[in-house]
């Protein structure tokens, strides 16, 4: 016997959580729950606003029809799915398959988006390598390439990530590199999409030795994944980017390159993250991922996040949906 089940949530979130335009105050998604001969599954299909091209309404519809298809066994068009929704059913169905591990990555690198005291303290209660992630093009290049500079020189043992998110001109670009002496730019891990164009992007890390990781750009339209001088490392967000199989091929090819995949967040649940976070243990053992989204959050879903101390909101709190048996 065959069941599946939709719940819709809807979480708070912190108070001050911008996307690229305006502020997200909750975070609304879908839960799905399958169920074959007492097997069971489940995924979050969370498509992220201003990131993702459908609604969470749209996603609804769309996996209503898709789970009517699978209980009645029908095949399933994957090409035609939006990308939140083959994410979200491809991880329900390998986790009832028993594909995807019990076991997750949850050390991943902290996230600076604002005060340097918060990081200094997470970087201090991190194992091992000490990896951070720091969000930069918000505010002067000058002050972003002092505070990179500032932090490199003063935990010797720190490997950063940053990301602009697009935001720099060539110009401004330059005058971030200017303030992070050359000593310490190996240090930086990756910096993710620092200009407008690939193009301009590829060009400041050939020029400056600044790695280079591709995110938006996964996302463009025709988007193949090609060595570069300079690019060291795709970061994969599973939500915006569509089903497992998709991820895997993504992952592999990345690897085969000599780059690195790093599976990360678009501000799902507790309950995706931790999904996240056993994919990114199956998939990209030897790379931390870039999970440290949950604080943005005001509550967590079902499960939680190791070490998180948000309120638990549980499953059966949220509305329920859809579902049907076959
Ligand atoms: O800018 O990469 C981004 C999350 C949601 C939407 C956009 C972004 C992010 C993150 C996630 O930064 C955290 C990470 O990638 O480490
Ligand atoms: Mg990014």
């Amino acid at each position: 016997m065959k069941h599946a089940k939709i719940y819709r949530y809807s979480l708070p979130m912190d108070s001050g959580v911008i996307l690229r335009h305006t502020r997200l105050a909750t975070r609304e998604g879908l839960i799905l729950e399958l169920s074959d001969n007492g097997r069971l599954g489940h995924g979050e299909i969370a498509p992220l606003p201003e990131f993702s091209q459908e609604t969470v309404d749209d996603a609804a519809k769309q996996i209503e029809q898709v789970l009517s298809d699978w209980l009645a066994n029908k095949p399933i068009d994957w090409d035609a799915l939006y990308p939140s929704v083959a994410f979200g059913f491809s991880v329900a169905l390998a986790e009832l398959e028993g594909e995807l591990p019990e076991q997750g990555n949850f050390l991943t690198a902290p996230l600076c988006s604002g005060d340097p005291d918060e990081l200094v303290q997470k970087l201090a209660d991190m194992p091992g390598q000490k990896v951070a992630k720091i969000k930069v093009g918000m505010y002067e290049a000058i002050r972003d390439g002092m505070v990179v500079n500032m932090f490199l020189e003063a935990i010797p043992d720190l490997m950063l990530r940053l990301d602009a998110n697009r935001q720099w001109t060539p110009t401004k670009a330059q005058q971030f590199a200017q303030y992070v002496s050359p000593v310490f730019r190996s240090r930086i891990a990756f910096l993710e999409e620092p200009c407008q164009t690939p193009k301009e992007s590829l060009a400041f890390a050939q020029d400056t030795g600044i790695a280079l990781a591709w995110d938006e750009t996964v996302r463009d339209d025709g988007f193949a994944l090609a060595a570069a001088e300079g690019l060291r490392a795709v970061v994969i967000k599973p939500t915006l980017v569509g089903s497992l199989d998709t991820v895997k091929s993504l992952v592999s090819q990345a690897h085969a390159l000599g780059m690195d995949a790093v599976i990360s967040s678009s501000l799902e649940s507790s309950f995706g993250l931790n999904q996240l976070a056993r994919i990114a243990y199956w998939l990209t053992p030897d790379t931390l991922p870039g999970l440290d989204t949950v604080d943005l959050f005001g509550a967590q879903l079902d499960t939680p996040w190791p070490g998180c101390a948000l309120p638990l909101t549980s499953l059966t709190d949220c509305s329920f949906v859809w579902q049907q048996t076959a």
